[in-house]
């Protein structure tokens, strides 16, 4: 090779549903080939990292597997018999399918069901302009951030907070139920920096000795659903020791007095018998957050994908309003930006084209959905077409074994747009075959940082393959609304508008820029004008049943769950499944660090590192159940039950298990992946996907 030949770079984002949303630097061999991605040094959340999947997406893009033609179903379903087609004659299929159902059914009965797969603006948000021209039933698309932002918004009132970066400039940066290490590594990147420049302390708070835990200088391993008693804990060591700042509490929070009366029981002691952690590293988390005013809590989602994640959420941010650390810089508690990142979306998703009357239907419930039952289809018509774009949710979405009955129905019509052949195309009527970001334009906003970044096409997608948008814009064509506004204009025009409208400029101008910076000033990120709510304070007293959160489910789906148990301050609540004789485990399926989501489980190199679906457990709990290290054991619940090898491994509490990512359904024996196992029930109270609150049994695999 020829090393001195100048490759050419193009300038990206990463599309993926990551925090991170880094801002990327592509090498361009020529030839529409790509070759190693680095993250870009200039951009100052990035600073030069990404993580090492994404720096190999060429393997990805040149996959010999991907998807390069549209397919029709031959054969029953599922079966894994197609037929090529063109792609005219495929959509033509699809229009005639919906044009059929509408007629029988009405229009409700066709659900445009997407997710993240892109996170671009574009390509993944102009499905809802069809929904909307069409009347197709509403998305309320709660299974990722549903839990998190509900609790965080109770406190803060808003969705954003101390600029990330900051996190550099902290003397105690505390990792709260995030495994940033894998999931969002720019977290440690600022982190990091923190401890070596200032001898920073890093505090993870998580289920197991993850990656991330093992790379900083206090682990506190608490028992699954249990965050919000260690934050009580801590503030009442804080008011019992005089580190609560009652200047600062008096000044921007609704009850401080209130909420000292409550935690006056909820001691270490009480909260050691809950977690599973000793009074003595409870109190000493208490007196380091307590006595370092730049203590920086980077809260994550993870924490809060247990029934009872919106109370540990908002307990674990109310720790920053009683140290009042949110006035430091290097201070403070952040979850998301994403409060601060609008763009408008009007004509993208055809905002005004949506008729209030249309039903809404839950994200996270699609296998009660496609069984038909009631409470889930909120008295319309069963579901009996559907377009799929940027998710696989017959692998990733809660309770498979209805969502696999659901998609087999014969008189479901499923099309499904992707890049390769997923779990959830295989059982498709229709595939398309999509493009990857690389070879579209599109333009991303990251919620754990702060930039808008322009994500233009950088290479040609081979032949077959085509947008998102492309697909939208000809269904409309062939479903009678292409007239529409917001319709017939292309990538880029959307992009002008959005640019135009936050005065940012024009795409052609914006590549120039790469990204903008729309970090809010030091007063607003630190809340010190006042919070995001009427009164400007603080809550530590959340409205439950009232918060105006962005993810609120609309008012015609009503509240979720038992929420009259939601409790008035922070409090442990036993909203889990607790575990119980018949299921003495509980399950989280945490994230794995060379898949993202099922994404990537394609991909020779992620496979050979993750090896194959593994149970971790301590060798204790595998030894009184005659399990040995490497055996294949068998896991279930209600819900069902999956095969898995046993992986030995200490960082975890007695009776807690960890499967580590989404394989595929097919990577499992009998076919069915770790979701079997997970419930879609709709948690208080705005619902969302509890995916790591599972009681099983476990056992030897016969
Ligand atoms: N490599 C990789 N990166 C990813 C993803 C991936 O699958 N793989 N997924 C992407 C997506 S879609 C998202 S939303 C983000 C999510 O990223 P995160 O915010 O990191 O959330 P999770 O990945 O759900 O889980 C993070 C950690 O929470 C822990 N956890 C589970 N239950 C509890 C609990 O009750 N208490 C505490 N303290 N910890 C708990 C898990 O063990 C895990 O270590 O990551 C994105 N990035
Ligand atoms: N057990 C368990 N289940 C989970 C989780 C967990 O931690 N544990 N995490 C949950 C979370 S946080 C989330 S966000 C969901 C995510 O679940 P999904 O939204 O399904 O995300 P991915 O699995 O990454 O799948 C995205 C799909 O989009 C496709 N895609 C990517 N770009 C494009 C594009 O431009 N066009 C088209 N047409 N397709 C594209 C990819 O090929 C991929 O198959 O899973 C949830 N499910
Ligand atoms: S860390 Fe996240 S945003 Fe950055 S490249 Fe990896 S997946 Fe993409
Ligand atoms: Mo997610």
């Amino acid at each position: 090779m020829n090393t001195l030949a100048k490759i050419d770079i193009g300038h990206s984002a990463c599309p993926h549903d990551c925090p991170s949303t880094c801002a990327l630097e592509v090498e361009l061999p020529g030839e529409n080939r790509v070759g190693r991605i680095h993250g870009a040094r200039t951009n100052s959340y990035t600073a030069g990292v990404v993580c090492a999947k994404v720096a190999r997406y060429a393997d990805r893009l040149h996959h010999p597997d991907r998807l390069l033609k549209p397919l029709i179903r031959a054969g029953a379903k599922g079966e894994g018999g197609w037929k090529e087609a063109s792609w005219e004659a495929a959509l033509d299929v699809v229009a005639e399918k919906f044009i059929a159902a509408e007629e029988k059914y009405g229009s409700e009965t066709v659900w445009p069901y997407f997710y993240a797969g892109t996170m671009g603006l574009v390509q993944r948000d102009g499905i809802e302009r069809l929904r909307h021209a069409k009347r197709y039933s509403g998305f309320f698309g709660s299974i990722c951030t549903n839990l998190a932002w509900t609790g965080w918004m109770m406190g803060t009132g808003k969705l954003a907070g101390p600029d990330p970066r900051e996190m550099a400039k902290s003397d105690c940066v505390v990792i709260w139920g995030t495994n940033a290490v894998v999931t969002q590594v720019n977290v440690m990147t600022h982190a990091i920096r923190a401890r070596k420049e200032r001898g920073a302390k890093i505090v993870v708070v998580d289920i197991y000795e993850n990656a991330t835990m093992k790379q900083a200088d206090i682990g506190l391993i608490v028992r699954p659903g249990t965050d919000a008693a260690l934050a009580c804990a801590v503030m009442h060591v804080l008011f019992r020791e005089g580190m609560a700042d009652r200047a600062y509490l008096e000044k921007y929070t609704d009850d401080p007095k209130g909420l000292e009366a409550h935690l006056q029981t909820r001691t270490p002691e009480w909260a050691s018998a809950i977690t599973g952690l000793s009074v003595a590293e409870i109190e000493a988390f208490a007196r380091l957050v307590g006595t370092t005013k730049r203590t920086f809590f980077r809260l994550g989602y993870g924490f809060s994908r247990q029934r009872n994640g919106p109370v540990a959420m908002h307990a674990a941010s109310c720790i920053a309003a009683v140290t009042g650390a949110w006035q430091y810089e290097g201070g403070g508690a952040f979850h998301s930006n994403s409060g601060i990142l609008k763009l408008d979306m009007d004509l993208v998703e055809g905002r005004r084209l949506r008729d209030p009357k249309i039903r809404y239907l839950d994200h996270s419930r699609i296998g009660p959905v496609l069984v038909g039952r009631a409470d889930a289809l909120y008295g319309g018509p069963p579901v009996t077409a559907m377009l799929i774009q940027n998710t696989n949710p017959a692998n990733v979405a809660p309770e498979q074994r209805l969502v696999r009955q659901g998609f087999l129905r014969d008189d479901l019509f499923t099309c499904v747009h992707e890049q390769f052949m997923t779990d959830t195309a295989k059982l498709a009527d229709v595939v398309l075959p999509a493009t990857m970001f690389l070879e579209h334009d599109d333009i991303y906003k990251g919620g754990g940082n702060q930039h808008i970044t322009l994500g233009p096409k950088l290479v040609e997608p081979p032949e077959g393959p085509r947008t998102n948008h492309f697909v939208i814009e000809e269904l409309a064509k062939r479903l009678g609304v292409a007239h529409l506004p917001g319709f017939g204009m292309t990538e880029r025009e959307h992009i002008d508008v959005m640019l135009a409208k936050k005065g940012l400029g024009t795409f052609d101008t914006f590549r120039e820029e790469k990204w903008s910076d729309q970090q809010p000033p030091f007063e607003e990120a630190h809340y010190l004008n006042g919070f995001g709510h009427a009164d400007k304070k603080f809550h530590f007293k959340p409205n439950w049943t009232g918060q105006a959160a962005p993810n609120r489910p609309p008012r015609s789906m009503g509240i979720f769950g038992p929420y009259e148990r939601l409790p008035e301050f922070p409090d442990h609540v036993d909203l889990i499944e607790v575990a119980d004789e018949e299921h003495p485990f509980r399950l989280a399926t945490s994230p794995a660090r060379n898949f993202l989501n099922s994404t990537f489980t394609e991909t020779p190199v992620s496979q050979a590192k993750e090896g194959r679906p593994q149970l971790l457990i301590r060798p204790d709990d595998a030894s009184a159940l005659g399990i040995e290290e490497g055996s294949r054991v068998e896991i279930g619940n209600m819900r069902g039950e999956v095969v898995l090898h046993a992986k030995f491994f200490e960082g975890l509490r007695r009776g807690v298990v960890i499967a580590e990512g989404i394989w595929p359904n097919s990577a499992h024996e009998r076919g069915e992946g770790i979701n079997v196992l997970t419930g879609s029930d709709a948690p208080a109270p705005y619902g969302g996907a509890p995916v790591h609150d599972n009681k099983v049994w476990v056992r030897p695999a016969r």
